[in-house]
C-alpha cells in the first residue's frame, strides 16, 4: 500500500515537472528522401527549425562530433551538427593531412598533422562548411551547421528520423550536397502534436 502511494507521488511529480518545463514528447518525424527518379537518397540533412511559439527543450545532444581521416578519406562525408558544436579531426592514417575550409560559415586550417590535433574546431555559425585537404585533392567533407537540436541525416535507405519532438510548429528544411545550384532549398511547415509523422521528400539533385 505504502509503495503504491510512493509511486503515485513520483508520477505526479514527474507530470508537474513536464508541464512546468517543456515536455519532450516522444513524437518522431520520419522522412524518406528520394530524387526525382525515385531513387532513395542517403546523406540528406533534415532539420526542424522551431516556430516563434515553440519552446526548444534543453539539448540532450552531444555538442562534440568527429570527422576522422582514414584511407585518405574524411569519414563521414556529410555531418550535421548544432551551432556551437566542437568537431575533432583525428588522423588515423600513416600519412599526414592538412584539413582546411574557405567556407564563410567557418574558415579554418589544421596545418599538416598526424594523430589527433590538440583542440577541436568550434563551429559557431550556421551554414555549410566544405572541408578539403591541402595534400590530397580528392579528400572532401561537408558539415551542415544548423540552429536547432532537431536534425538527422538520411541513411542508405534514404531514411532520416528526428525524435523526441516537443509539440509546436516547425519549418522542415532538407539540404543535400548534390543539390542543383540556383534551385530553392526544400522547405515546408510541419505541425507536431501527439502523433508520429511520416513524410516523403523529393530532391532535385545533380547526377554525378
Ligand atoms: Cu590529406
Amino acid at each position: 500500500m505504502r509503495r503504491t502511494f510512493q509511486q503515485l507521488w513520483i508520477s505526479l511529480f514527474l507530470l508537474a515537472r513536464c508541464v512546468s518545463e517543456v515536455c519532450a514528447a516522444n513524437v518522431q518525424l520520419s522522412l524518406t528522401v528520394r530524387d526525382t527518379l525515385g531513387h532513395v537518397v542517403p546523406d540528406a540533412v533534415a532539420y526542424l527549425e522551431p516556430g516563434p511559439a515553440a519552446k526548444v527543450a534543453p539539448g540532450g545532444k552531444s555538442m562534440t562530433a568527429e570527422i576522422e581521416q582514414r584511407n585518405k578519406t574524411f569519414i563521414p562525408l556529410v555531418s550535421v551538427i548544432q551551432t556551437g558544436t566542437a568537431v575533432f579531426f583525428p588522423n588515423n592514417d600513416t600519412v599526414r593531412h592538412h584539413a582546411y575550409s574557405f567556407s564563410p560559415a567557418k574558415p579554418f586550417e589544421l596545418k599538416l598533422y598526424a594523430g589527433k590535433p590538440e583542440a577541436p574546431v568550434l563551429f559557431d555559425k550556421p551554414g555549410t562548411v566544405v572541408i578539403g585537404c591541402n595534400i590530397h585533392d580528392q579528400m572532401l567533407a561537408y558539415i551542415h551547421v544548423v540552429d536547432t537540436p532537431y536534425f538527422a541525416k538520411s541513411d542508405v535507405h534514404g531514411k532520416a528520423i528526428i525524435s523526441q519532438l516537443p509539440s509546436g510548429k516547425y519549418i522542415l528544411k532538407v539540404w543535400h550536397y548534390k543539390q542543383m545550384a540556383g534551385l530553392a532549398n526544400y522547405e515546408r511547415s510541419v505541425v507536431v502534436d501527439d502523433l508520429n509523422i511520416a513524410l516523403q521528400v523529393e530532391l532535385n539533385l545533380k547526377n554525378n
